[in-house]
């Protein structure tokens, strides 16, 4: 059995802090579960094209409030605390914080992130095995 608590990982290297997110990695590929799950911050008034070519992604809103625009649709979906998504078809979409507040997410990906990913041009995590 894995116990891991929020206040081990922030400040180590499975603490990923960029411009617009901060991200904090509680399970990752090696501890073999077949998914990866981030405790996530999305910062304020951030604005995030994303594109998870390789992964299937399900995001979980516990704070703050968003929305989401689906770039295949033009389909812009509000985010509250208690919204789920799933890009359950890779969806490339944007991801924006509303003024005013930070978004925290659970995130869960499949394949699992390994934890040294960072977005490409077009917003992918590239898989490394
Ligand atoms: C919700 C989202 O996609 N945020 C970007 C960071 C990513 N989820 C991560 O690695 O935690």
């Amino acid at each position: 059995m894995l116990v891991r608590k929020l206040e081990d990982i922030i400040g180590t290297d499975k603490d990923v802090d960029t411009d617009g997110w901060n991200s904090r990695r509680l399970l990752l590929k090696d501890d073999n579960m077949g998914y990866s799950v981030h405790d996530t911050i999305i910062k304020e008034g951030a604005e995030l094209t994303m594109w998870y070519k390789h992964h299937l992604e399900a995001v979980y809103l516990i704070e703050g409030e968003g929305e989401i625009e689906d770039l295949a649709t033009g389909d812009v979906h509000g985010l509250a605390v208690g919204t789920i998504y799933a890009l359950d078809k890779h969806d490339r979409h944007i991801l924006r914080a509303n003024k005013g507040t930070h978004m925290r997410m659970v995130c869960v990906f499949n394949p699992p992130v390994t934890g040294q990913e960072v977005h490409d041009e077009d917003g992918a995590y590239i898989i490394h095995d």
